[in-house]
């Protein structure tokens, strides 16, 4: 199909293409002709406004996330650029799919140095160092190809995000654009047989396998699931590789569980997973154990070692080791009765994280199944993380590794966006949730109807424990102020509870849940009021 079309229009008429049906942002001057063409099209995809960059790009974000499908937002270059770069390096660290669509300055000036409204000294080179891939939009009729590649680097090998920026006055060009561009994809070898071969022997060879996972695993619950089950394997995951082996049957463990049958494991199966669990958390090895590793991106093998490495998909990969631990007439005998011993045993053993524990047990009976956890850097948080057992995949939201304090909330009304019909809850320290207070606008406008917990302790409650156990009680920087929360998010007419104790929880949520309004619920506490969830994260300290 030809038509003439300014680059704004052919933009919107690839994301359409694409199957995007909504985009987060923030409109200016430069990106005028590009909201003008989402306004003719409102009626194919829908714009969703922040009150600050951040809240877009993390919408973004959690649209992504949750659902695996592209999530877009736009900005202004320059500073509104800027102020999403913390959500583009969150999507850069859990591999989610986001798409940032940037504007420049005027394309003679680019390099030059003149002091342009929202001019950087090297804008694409910034982008390209937060992202997968990023390019510059020099022609609307570079629009086709160079949206097939971008979709490409989206949906294909490792996910990660993606950036273009179309400058100020290439978005109102207008050209004959030619959208009939082959789409592109690359071509993903099969799993290597003789690799395969190789791990079925290994895990032939050894009585006591676990299996890791990452985000890298997601498509792969079924398989996984078989391979569990046929070699007898507790299957475990750091963060985003959570629910893909439902916690509610016997193979499917949180980390502080499965940490007690590790150092007996004699072969570790680590499916698209950089390993952190292991290298950062854990840090012991069993004597002896064998690694075999999964993983779609080759440079993996690079960082840490494997003792068998297969680059291939999840799927293919463990679709072909079964396969050839079946010809080869493997059996294991049943551990089940094991497995559930040992998560019974660990978790009696993290009942100590309180009151965090107690909190969570009441969002765990309330929440239905296919509900929403988003977390959050704070000690709820950091308990969820082996604490709050996961029965689907992508229904445990994190941010990856960049651990940035303040995502959760954004975060968590992109994921409300993508499954208005889904109960979400965001938990949130109340340090993290004041870096996106101002969303509760954004939620109440568009009726993004979230629950959101603020967990008050009045602190940077973290930080407070570590300046209390490593220096000595020198305190700095630790203690907030805070507003009233709950009159608070009535300004912004959001309904809101307060929660003191585990029970008065229960029933605030269970209210909430009930209405179809974006609500806050405050769970006041005291500073320093929290067990330390860091011996099961990190143990041996
Ligand atoms: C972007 C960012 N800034 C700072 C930090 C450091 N940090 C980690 S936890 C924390 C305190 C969190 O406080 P709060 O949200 O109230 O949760 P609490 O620990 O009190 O439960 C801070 C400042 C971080 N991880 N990310
Ligand atoms: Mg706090």
């Amino acid at each position: 199909m030809q038509k003439v079309v300014t680059a704004g229009q052919a933009i919107v008429e690839c994301l359409i293409r694409n199957g995007v049906d909504r985009i987060f942002g923030i409109p200016g001057v430069h990106t005028y002709y590009l909201f003008d063409a989402l306004y003719e099209r409102r009626d194919e995809i829908s714009f969703i406004g922040a009150r600050h960059e951040q809240g877009a790009a993390y919408m973004a974000f959690g649209y992504a996330k949750s659902t695996g499908r592209i999530g877009v937002y736009t900005c202004v270059p320059g500073p509104g650029l800027l102020n999403t770069t913390a959500a583009l390096c969150s999507a850069y660290s859990a591999n989610a799919p986001v798409l940032c669509l940037t504007s420049e300055i005027p394309a003679a000036d680019i390099g030059r140095g003149y002091g342009i409204l929202h001019e950087l000294p090297d804008q694409l080179a910034l982008l390209r160092g937060l992202t997968k891939w990023a390019e510059r939009i020099d022609h609307p009729t570079a629009v086709p190809p160079v949206f097939a590649k971008a979709i490409e680097q989206l949906t294909t090998g490792r996910i990660g995000p993606v950036a273009l920026e179309c400058p100020w006055d290439t978005l109102s060009l207008k050209a004959l654009v030619d959208f009939a561009v082959p789409v592109c994809s690359s071509v993903q070898s099969p799993a290597d047989p003789a690799a395969v071969q190789e791990a079925a022997r290994v895990i032939a060879a050894a009585s006591r396998p676990i299996i890791i996972l990452g985000a890298g695993a997601l498509a792969a619950g079924p398989e996984i699931l078989d391979l569990a089950r046929l070699i007898q394997a507790p299957v475990t995951s750091h963060r985003s590789g959570r629910g893909i082996v439902s916690e509610e049957l016997p193979y499917g463990f949180g980390f502080a569980a499965a940490y007690r049958l590790w150092l007996e494991s004699d072969v570790v199966i680590a499916i698209g997973t950089r390993m952190e669990l292991a290298y950062l958390r854990w840090r012991k090895f069993p004597p002896h154990i064998k690694i075999i590793r999964i993983d779609i991106d080759a440079r993996e093998f690079a960082r840490r070692r494997a003792d068998v490495a297969i680059v291939a998909d999840a799927k293919t990969a463990v679709r072909a080791v079964v396969a050839a631990l079946q010809a080869a007439r493997f059996h294991a005998a049943s551990r089940e009765a094991e497995f559930v011993a040992a998560k019974q045993a660990s978790r009696r053993e993290i009942e100590v994280v309180q009151p965090q524990l107690a909190y969570l047990d009441v969002i765990r009976s309330l929440l239905p199944r296919d509900g929403f956890f988003v977390e959050e850097i704070c000690q709820v948080g950091f308990t969820a993380r082996f604490g709050f057992p996961v029965y689907e995949p992508r229904t445990y939201v994190t941010c990856g590794y960049q651990e940035n304090l303040g995502f959760g909330f954004m975060t968590a009304l992109g994921v409300k966006v993508a499954h208005p019909d889904k109960a979400v809850i965001s938990i949130t320290g109340d340090g993290g949730f004041m870096f996106g207070v101002q969303e509760l606008a954004t939620a109440v406008q568009n009726k993004i109807n979230l629950i959101t917990i603020v967990f008050n302790n009045r602190s940077f409650g973290n930080v407070l424990r570590d300046q209390q156990s490593s220096f000595g009680g020198r305190l700095i920087g630790e203690a907030l102020e805070n507003p009233n929360f709950v009159a608070l998010a009535e300004s912004f007419g959001v309904t809101a509870y307060r929660a003191a104790k585990p029970v008065e929880l229960k029933v605030a949520l269970a209210r909430a849940l009930a209405q179809n309004v974006p609500v806050l619920i405050e769970v006041p506490g005291e500073p320093g009021g929290e067990a330390s969830p860091w011996p099961f994260i990190r143990p041996g300290g």
